[in-house]
């Protein structure tokens, strides 16, 4: 069923990861796909905790919030193209995040994740012990995904350090959680702190997701679109309409890429 597969497309929500679906069928003029009614088929909705999409030779999964979550679907879904057999599968984080200094709806390509001491790897415990994997990035996938941008495009692509925070509040030094010990030049003197070391989006899985990918031997890069400018303040307010056409922007490139890899463009 899986042996096809040459592109994983991993995002956050169960819903944006099935309209991705709609628009890689569209893109890449595809109709093999299984529907359940007017959705594109799931085919992991017996476990009721991720979306498991085909289209093609893209697979679109969703991994929840945060690295732990991410964790578990992302070992699967290695067992998945290991079992599968395919080869020179690449995989993609493709998401949203808070800009630093970056106009809204600005896509961020990662060029090196760290955590919120700006370690660039991904510390876990594993029977009782720290265990770090380093976050190494593949740089050609990432001037490949550059080169996918296109000067009439009418919001920017950059490169850049991603933040990857264990929480979205604290965390992310935002002053409107339910906890909140510091003051707002605090937060400032951190996220400018963050800005002079090219930190330039913060989001909650990039660091897991590359250090996975590269512990694996699998191809992997992340793209995400900022949805407020994290100096400005700390409330995403964008309308829907206007988070779901955003939303589309990094999805774009990542297709424009398997387009390219697939010699349709
Ligand atoms: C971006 O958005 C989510 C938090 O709202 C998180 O999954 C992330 O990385
Ligand atoms: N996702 C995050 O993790 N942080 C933001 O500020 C916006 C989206």
């Amino acid at each position: 069923m899986f042996g096809d597969v040459k592109f994983v497309c991993f995002g956050g929500q169960p819903s944006r990861m099935e309209a991705f679906c709609g628009l890689v069928a569209r893109e890449l003029n595809i109709n093999d796909h299984e529907m359940d009614g007017d959705k594109h088929k799931n085919y992991a909705s017996g476990t009721d905790r991720y979306a498991l999409h085909k289209v093609g030779p893209v697979l679109s999964v969703s991994h929840g919030i945060g690295i732990p979550s991410l964790s578990v679907v992302f070992n699967e879904i290695v067992k998945l193209v290991y079992y599968a057999g395919c080869k020179d599968v690449v995989f993609f984080r493709i998401g949203t995040c808070g800009g630093i200094g970056l106009e809204p709806g600005t896509v961020v390509l990662t060029q090196k994740a760290v955590d919120g001491e700006m370690n660039p790897e991904y510390t876990m415990s594993i029977l009782g012990k720290k265990v770090r994997r380093p976050a190494v990035i593949d740089n050609s996938i990432v001037s490949e995904l550059n080169a996918c941008a296109n000067e009439d495009d009418d919001f920017q692509t950059v490169r850049g350090t991603t933040l990857c925070a264990d929480d979205f509040y604290e965390g992310q030094a935002r002053l409107d959680g339910a906890f909140c010990d510091y003051e707002e030049e605090d937060k400032m003197k951190y996220l400018s702190d963050l800005r002079e070391h090219g930190v330039c989006n913060i989001e909650m899985e990039s660091l897991g997701f590359l250090a996975m990918c590269h512990h694996a031997g699998v191809k992997g890069a992340v793209a995400c679109v900022t949805l407020l400018d994290r100096l400005k303040g700390d409330f995403v307010s964008c309308d829907i309409k206007m988070l779901k056409r955003w939303q589309e922007r990094p999805q774009n490139i990542v297709i424009r890429y398997i387009k390219k890899k697939l010699g349709i463009i």
